[in-house]
């Protein structure tokens, strides 16, 4: 019985150590021994393997040999868990984050290194996975690192590059990885967007489908509908109610359902949303054309649209003017006039993918940071 007690006693600590704060923040205890709390570290963990070279001599126990087991919180259970990856003497893995790791308070970078000793890894940072920059080694009882003064002032850096230094000779050359977690961290943005999504984040327009997203990516159909929401309720200043009845059914997604309601999102056809389709510019100007309407029109709806013109001074021509489909030519061309939708230089407005090239490069869609530009813009020049 009292040889029993120690292990409850540990395993109600574990559980009281487990329970997390908050939904998304992560709390763990580091090599000596202090709790520390992430906030939001629940999406601060390396996603992606870029690349992994395994050292000179590695393990042969194949449960060691997946560099995916480092991807995600750590969850090492003793050596026969398959929970870290042994980099062998001299290797090297290279991961990617849905997060920006930035330079904040103390340590930026926290390696989950498993066993007594953290065996010594080379840790490195980058942001466009060419230029690294050394910001220290994980030894011993270090295992977090501050990237302070080792970066350039206000870098974002979205890629981990760790290279094994010692190699030490046992089962396991090597280091052996469990997991790596950002300490402090930003979304994933372009440089030109930050400001854009701190803005957007002020205005309370950044919906809950694309907190914690990588901003530079294109945006679906349902997280653009998100945002138009959102837009709606900042120039409406009124909360948007869902459809309670629902005709689409590969969607029923709250937010798709509120869209719907406002006329502002439709379906692609009588019974689809199609809810993971990319959105391009031409969409994208519609549909906030129609939040602006739906705004400022009493009486507007998708069935009486041709009834509700809206009023601005004609720009010139786009140089791609013939491929802006009919549908979208007013809204887009009111986007412009009001310097909410730009072209995307020589004068031409990108509207849609109509080459093979163009559809495989991605050349017409709105990327998330794109589209809660747009949504800032609408909320700075059109708010009644
Ligand atoms: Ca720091
Ligand atoms: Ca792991």
């Amino acid at each position: 019985m009292k040889k029993r007690l120690p292990a409850l006693v540990l395993a109600l600590t574990l559980i009281l150590l487990t329970i997390p704060t908050a939904a998304a923040d992560y709390t763990f205890t580091d090599r000596s021994g202090t709790t520390r709390t992430v906030k939001d570290g629940e999406y601060s963990f390396a996603t992606r393997v870029v690349e992994f070279i395994p050292g000179d001599p590695w393990t042969n126990i194949e449960r060691n040999q997946n560099p995916a087991v480092t991807l995600g919180e750590p969850d090492y259970a003793g050596s026969d868990s398959g929970a870290d990856l042994c980099l062998g003497a001299g290797g090297v893995l290279t991961l990617e984050f849905d997060v920006s790791i930035v330079d904040g308070e103390g340590e930026d970078v926290y390696v989950f290194e498993v066993g007594g000793q953290v065996e010594a890894t080379r840790v490195e940072v980058s942001s466009d996975l060419v230029t690294w920059y050394d910001v220290g080694t994980a030894k011993g009882a270090t295992a977090g690192l501050d990237i302070s003064g080792k970066v350039p002032d206000g870098g974002r850096f979205r890629y981990v590059r760790l290279t094994d230094l010692e190699g030490s000779h046992s089962d396991w050359p090597g280091a052996d990885i469990d997991a790596v977690l950002a300490l402090n961290s930003k979304p994933v943005t372009s440089d030109w967007a930050e400001t854009e999504i701190d803005k957007a984040r002020e205005y309370g327009l950044i919906p809950d489908i694309l907190e914690h997203a990588v901003m530079d990516e294109p945006i679906t159909r349902l997280e653009f509908a998100a945002v138009a929401v959102k837009t709606y309720e900042a120039l409406s200043g009124t909360a948007a109610l869902p459809a309670t009845v629902n005709p689409f059914t590969d969607c029923t997604d709250v937010e798709m359902l509120k869209a719907y309601n406002l006329n502002v999102a439709v379906g692609v056809s009588s019974n689809t949303f199609a809810p993971d389709q990319l959105l391009n510019r031409e969409q994208a100007a519609t549909m906030l054309a129609r939040v602006f309407k739906r705004v400022t029109m009493p009486g507007w709806s998708f069935e009486a649209d041709a009834s509700y013109p809206l009023s601005f001074q004609q720009p010139a021509p786009f140089a791609d003017d013939a491929v802006i489909s009919g549908w979208a030519r007013e809204s887009v061309y009111f986007m412009a006039a009001n310097q909410i939708i730009n072209g995307v230089g020589e004068n031409r407005f990108a509207p849609a993918n109509v080459t093979s090239e163009q559809e495989a490069g991605g050349y017409a869609n709105a990327t998330r940071e794109q589209a809660l530009a747009i949504a800032v813009r609408m909320v700075e020049n059109l708010k009644p």
